[in-house]
């Protein structure tokens, strides 16, 4: 799978080389780059915004380096699926994840200031699948967070990332609704705070049965929307 970023903040992007995403990138497994917008603009001072025709606060992203940064990027094959980080956006969710996981090659468009020029849409929309996705509802100063994120997210599910299988497997409970169940470790009394006395009693059936219920609890007090949607 190849993944680039289109930003004017590249170093954002250097977290994606810690740990077990940048094994990943260098067995080959991911190619990720992070692409300066700026390196697209032919004026002296590397201008990427200008004020919005109607009037209104703050600054857009202009057209022009997008186009140029497009068409050094994007295949000729129109398999590209180019997302545009956007508040405005589906949420993206673990089935997100999983779909975009699927994908050959997938280009994340960072807007900043007040947003990018709606012509940029139209024009990757000629050339590959858009998709404009929020990571929440919550305002952030860019797209850069949002599409590392996403990054991450995705980049787990491709085979051979997570060295631990069974970590993605003991996930599809998660991805079934309901939230994880709380987990202890030794010592089995630490400060006064005491592990459940099921989780050692070498009952599985009732350990199971306990994890269940706390899954339930906590989800019905903390995300009662997982349970009715
Ligand atoms: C801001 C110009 O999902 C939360 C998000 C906030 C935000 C995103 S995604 N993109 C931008 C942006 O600001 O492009």
């Amino acid at each position: 799978m190849r993944i680039d970023a289109i930003t004017i903040f590249p170093e954002y992007f250097d977290a994606l080389n810690l740990s077990l995403l940048g094994k990943a990138r260098d067995n080959n497994l991911i190619q990720f780059e992070a692409h300066d917008l700026r390196t697209y603009t032919s004026d002296k001072h590397k201008t990427v915004d200008d004020s919005p025709y109607g009037g209104g606060a703050g600054m857009l992203m202009k057209p022009e380096p997008w186009g140029l940064a497009f068409d050094d990027l994007l295949a000729a094959d129109g398999e590209t699926v180019i997302v545009f980080t956007n508040p405005a956006g589906e949420v993206f969710k673990q089935a997100t994840a999983h779909e975009l996981a699927g994908v050959k090659h997938i280009v994340f468009a960072c807007g900043r200031y007040e947003g990018i020029d709606q012509r940029v849409v139209d024009y990757a929309a000629t050339k590959g699948k858009v998709r404009l996705i929020s990571i929440g509802d919550y305002i952030l100063n860019g797209g850069e967070v949002a599409a590392i994120a996403m990054i991450e997210s995705i980049a787990r599910l491709i085979p051979g990332v997570i060295g631990n299988a069974e970590s993605l497997v003991e996930e599809s409970h998660t991805e079934s609704g309901l939230l994880e169940y709380p987990s202890y470790t030794k010592p089995a009394s630490w400060r006064g705070f005491d592990v459940p006395e099921v989780l050692t009693s070498g009952n599985h059936a009732a350990i199971a049965a306990w994890r269940h219920a706390q899954q339930v609890e906590r989800t019905k007090a903390v995300r009662p929307d997982l349970l009715s949607d």
